[in-house]
């Protein structure tokens, strides 16, 4: 992670943070990638090159499931990505939910991080959101598009932690911005802490 270890160690339930991304993460010492979740980087499947994909409910991005409303995966060079080429606007058409489940041991926490940014292309100037846990709203998210461009999107790193409370999680972002112009996220990572946020 790009969040130093003592903002991890403070980083307890419902504690979130932000800091200004510095570069892909890598796990840190007392962090194990979990395996199970998989591609927060919206990678799969590919978008056209400086174009985009719509998708719909229903549909899906590798792991990830569209629970509400419809997407776009921004393709490479379309707009610059936080990680890898690809990224993925919140609103398609309207405002949009994604979700992914992966396995987590009961008890234990885990930290989420992700990168957010903005569609610069119109809309309103403030874009709104939230990431759930099982359903149940962690942390609102807000990011101002003034003065970000296609090419300099200035993402925005953010972390929360949740303790796991079955062998299954469901963690969903969503965005509660109308129109067609969404919050963008990427380089989503989901770390198991032991024993460093864990207090
Ligand atoms: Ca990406």
């Amino acid at each position: 992670m790009s969040f130093p270890r003592a903002r991890t160690a403070v980083a307890a339930l419902l504690v979130a943070g932000a800091t200004a991304l510095v570069s892909p993460a890598h796990a840190a010492d007392g962090h194990r990638a979990l395996s199970r979740f998989d591609d927060g980087s919206f990678e799969t499947p590919k978008a056209p090159a400086n174009a985009f994909t719509n998708l719909t409910t229903g549909q899906t991005i590798g792991p990830w499931s569209i629970t509400a409303g419809n997407v776009d995966l921004i393709g490479a060079g379309f707009w610059q990505a936080a990680e890898g080429d690809q990224s993925l606007d919140l609103n398609g058409s309207t405002a949009a939910t994604v979700a992914q489940s992966f396995t987590t041991v009961p008890g234990t926490t885990y930290s989420v991080t992700y990168a957010l940014a903005g569609n610069p292309g119109g809309g309103p100037a403030v874009r709104t959101g939230r990431v759930l846990i099982d359903g149940q709203n962690f942390q609102d998210f807000s990011f101002d598009v003034t003065g970000k461009t296609r090419a300099a999107m200035g993402y925005v790193g953010h972390q929360f932690a949740f303790v796991a409370q079955g062998a299954s999680t469901t963690l969903s972002f969503g965005s509660t911005v109308a129109g067609a112009y969404g919050p963008v996220i990427d380089n989503v990572q989901v770390t198991e802490c032991k024993p460093c946020c864990g207090g």
